[in-house]
């Protein structure tokens, strides 16, 4: 066979616009592709729902890629192993009910079974801002603007571009970047006990893990939060590098919004 690089950047520029295309329409997007997002991706796209997971970074994976302090293992407890147990990575007890697994093979695993189920992900992608509607006296997020994570990292003036979503899943994190600008910006309140973001407290394992799916719910009309932008916005403790929490919240959105859609 003889290689045109024409075709080589033809296949690229074909595929990669077709898929953006084809998500400026969706039942959710997905802000964040860390544990939470990627394991929610998973999920809602097996459920046959139409997702798009945009994220800042090159790769997927958040903080999970790294396991504790660099040293590249994770733990989950006995409630979350069978999550990544069906996503095919091997676990090892540890001590009773004290899980680990590869973080590198975990993540990896995450980001193959969301975009095999049918995920569209967009790394590179920032997301800068929402799009917010009224209906009938009621504000709702209806979707997002999202721009080249290199032309924000160049600071570049440029104008962004804009999908809508039935709902949108805020997993950025520890920096609740998404509801961070829709509170800045709209002065909106959110369906926590200040009506604000509550902030992330210090470290407290089992009190975190528990309130992280606890937390995981609509927040806003439209926004949802998962993983430990949860805690953040409803104000928990932090946990370290166990990582069931993540998961578990990442299924517990994805069923909650599925069964709205
Ligand atoms: C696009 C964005 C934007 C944006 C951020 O931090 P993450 O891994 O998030 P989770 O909640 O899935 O997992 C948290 C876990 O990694 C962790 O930090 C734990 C368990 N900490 C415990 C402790 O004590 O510290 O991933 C968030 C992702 C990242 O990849 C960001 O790049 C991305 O979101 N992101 N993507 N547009 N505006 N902001
Ligand atoms: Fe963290």
């Amino acid at each position: 066979m003889i290689i045109d690089e024409r075709i080589v950047s033809e296949a690229i520029a074909s595929t990669y616009f077709e898929k953006f295309k084809n998500s400026l329409d969706l039942d959710v997007a997905i802000v964040g592709g860390g544990p939470s997002g990627l394991t929610a991706a998973w999920k809602l796209a097996s459920a046959g729902r139409k997702v798009g997971l945009f994220e800042r970074k090159l790769s997927v994976g958040g903080g999970m890629w790294g396991g504790g302090m660099t040293w590249t293992s994770i733990v989950v407890q006995e409630e979350a192993k069978g999550i990544l147990e069906e996503a095919g990575v091997a676990v090892r007890e540890f001590k009773s009910g004290y899980f680990t697994a590869d973080s590198v093979a975990a993540t990896a695993a995450l980001a193959y079974r969301a975009t095999s189920a049918g995920a569209r992900v967009f790394n590179c992608t920032s997301v800068e801002d929402v799009v917010l509607r009224e209906v009938d006296g009621v504000k709702r997020v209806m979707g997002l603007v999202v721009n080249s994570s290199p032309v924000e990292m160049a600071r570049l003036h440029v104008d962004p571009l804009v999908l809508h979503c039935k709902h949108a899943i805020e997993c950025t994190g520890h920096d609740v970047e998404m509801l961070k600008t829709l509170v800045r910006k709209n002065g909106v309140k959110l369906n926590t006990p200040s009506g604000g973001i509550e902030g992330e407290q210090s470290m407290w394992a089992d009190v975190a893990e528990a309130n992280t799916v606890r937390h995981t719910r609509e927040v806003y009309p439209g926004v949802w939060v998962a993983g430990m932008a949860a805690n953040a916005a409803f104000g928990s403790y932090r946990m370290g590098p166990i990582f069931g929490g993540m998961l578990l919240s990442g299924v517990r959105v994805a069923e909650a919004i599925d069964a709205l859609l």
